[in-house]
């Protein structure tokens, strides 16, 4: 690593003031630095060894957000889990990484080898008491952590339809952190609005901004645009918000909001954003930063401040340039890099990239030289400003969301009624794409969409359950007898008719 990447530090010890707010409670710093104390000596009870990695399994809760920040400002390694994971997932990934405790809200963990703690055993009514005594030993464990420890294993879909491990480093996070203030500068007893689920790095990356600059958290269960265009126009409080471009979308639909003056901006991320929702905002003065980052780059790693810095004249269809001092570079399918407003495959590499998934395998989508393929694609215009134009895969992106194809085909597959599925992201204008599925029935079986989608809950979570499904009698195939979504996708039209 050159000077120039030298790792950002932050403000340590933390402030007195605000920490989390939520609907029904506030938190100062001073309880979060309580809480740590309380942890490690709740997790040495239970036997959990600091440096394994600890599941966290449960629903968005104010303790949610005080584990995940004591993980990070103790350096304990942690899996968050979407809590709507099937047991089947769960089990797979704790197996993987061989964790040995999970903290959750349901009753038990599927796999009993695992030792499950009721996240109500932290309930912060109980941890956080008048007569606490801090310990040194807590202090010191917080002083040894180092940037190139584990933050957290992440999860993100493999093409393949199986999932891809990614370990992020503490050294990602900061770096993206310290990045993302040049758009949003966190300030103290101010809110950063958290309704972004608590086990993807966006959510995640909420809480660790405001831990770093000694910001505010303002927490909701889930994500309702009536309260949130309240909290917008009204309340001061709130100077920032991390959004997916469908949660947008629905605030959008409301045609009364506004904004209020000490509000900086909306962090819109997770998908592909379209023009014409950027072009709403700048009419109805809606502040806006289109970012473009995944999980492997901890974050957003591009980000475009269109409105916030006044200049209309900035590229609308743009995430705007790379962050410092991670680089770009546009290649062809040779691996060569293309001049600059000529489409090609997205390629990244610095200190906020990750070091390479888990399953080793998966490896290959980073080159000798340490560049990473996104699967995007794009192009970079003279100033330097990335354009996202598609992935190069069949992924699905709905809501934020990503879903392969491959696993829902499996799924409708193992269904008795079906012989073979095809599964296509059809664009959507809530979604941004949704999960359309074309089936062909065994001979004598009737076809029941809501039937078909209620046989696929035990087997995917909500998300991934098609909400478009039609019936065909034979599926259109490439030339060595594969499916081929291609022609589905053109097909499409005259199917859903
Ligand atoms: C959009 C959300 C809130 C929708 O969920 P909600 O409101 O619960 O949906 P409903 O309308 O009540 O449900 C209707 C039915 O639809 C199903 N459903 C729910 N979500 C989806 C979906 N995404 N796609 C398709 N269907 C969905 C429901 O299950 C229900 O079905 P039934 O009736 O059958 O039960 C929700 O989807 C959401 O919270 N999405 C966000 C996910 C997310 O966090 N994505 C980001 C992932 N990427 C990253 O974290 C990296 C980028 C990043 O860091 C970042 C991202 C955003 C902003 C900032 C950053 C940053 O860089 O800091
Ligand atoms: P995830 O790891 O779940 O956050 O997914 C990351 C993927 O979302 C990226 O590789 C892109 O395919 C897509 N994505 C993120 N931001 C944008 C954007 N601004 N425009 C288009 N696609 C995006």
């Amino acid at each position: 690593m050159n000077s120039e990447q030298t790792i950002p530090t932050f403000n340590d010890p933390l402030p007195i003031d605000l920490f989390l707010e939520s609907e029904d409670n506030a938190y100062l710093y001073d309880d979060l630095r309580q809480f740590e104390h309380y942890l490690l000596n709740y997790l040495a009870d239970a036997g959990h060894d600091y440096d394994s990695p600890l599941a966290l399994w449960a629903q968005s809760s104010d303790e949610l957000v005080f584990l995940i920040a004591a993980c990070w400002r103790l350096g304990i390694p942690f899996v968050p889990l979407d809590p709507q994971l099937t047991d089947a997932e769960f089990i797979k990934r704790v197996q993987q990484l061989k964790v040995a405790t999970v903290i959750t809200d349901k009753k038990s963990a599927p796999d009993s080898s695992i030792h499950a703690i009721d996240i109500q055993d932290l309930d912060l009514t109980n941890v956080i008491q008048p007569d606490f005594e801090p310990l040194d030993w807590v202090k010191e464990r917080r002083k040894s952590v180092q940037p190139d420890q584990i933050f957290g294993y992440f999860f993100t879909s493999g093409t393949s339809g199986k999932p891809k491990t990614v370990p992020l480093k503490r050294r990602q996070l900061l770096f993206a952190a310290r990045a993302s203030i040049q758009n949003i500068k966190p300030n103290r007893n101010r809110f950063w609005l958290l309704c972004l689920p608590l086990h993807h790095v966006g959510g995640i990356s909420v809480i660790l901004r405001s831990v770093l600059y000694g910001a505010g958290v303002f927490r909701m269960d889930r994500f309702d645009e009536d309260i949130i265009s309240g909290y917008l126009a009204n309340d001061h409080r709130f100077e920032a918000a991390s959004l997916v471009p469908t949660m947008l979308k629905r605030i959008l639909a409301k045609p009364e909001v506004k904004i209020h003056d000490d509000f900086q901006a909306i962090l819109l991320g997770g998908g592909p954003i379209d023009t014409s929702m950027v072009e709403e905002c700048f009419e109805r003065g809606v502040p806006i930063i289109a970012s473009y980052g995944m999980t492997e780059s901890g974050a957003q790693i591009a980000a475009n401040p269109l409105m916030t810095i006044g200049d209309l004249s900035r590229p609308k269809k743009s995430v705007g340039k790379l962050f410092s001092p991670n680089k770009v570079e546009i290649r062809n399918a040779d691996n060569e890099p293309l001049e600059a407003e000529t489409s090609g495959q997205i390629w990244l590499k610095g200190p906020q990239i990750f070091d390479g998934y888990l399953e080793q395998g998966l490896n290959q989508a980073f080159d000798n030289e340490g560049w990473f393929n996104t699967g995007d694609f794009g192009y970079l215009n003279k100033n330097q400003e990335l354009f996202i134009e598609a992935r190069r895969t069949d992924l699905i992106i709905s809501g934020g969301e990503n879903i392969p194809p491959q696993e829902v085909e499996e799924a409708l597959r193992g269904l008795q009624s079906i012989q073979e599925a095809a599964v296509i992201g059809v664009p959507d204008k809530e979604w941004g794409q949704k999960v359309v599925a074309i089936v062909v029935l065994h001979g004598d079986s009737a076809f029941n969409a809501a039937d078909i989608q209620d046989q696929l809950r035990p087997s995917l979570r909500s998300f991934k359950i098609p909400k478009e499904i039609i019936p065909t009698d034979h599926l259109p195939r490439t030339k060595t007898g594969k499916i081929s979504r291609h022609k589905i996708k053109e097909l499409y039209p005259k199917l859903s008719r």
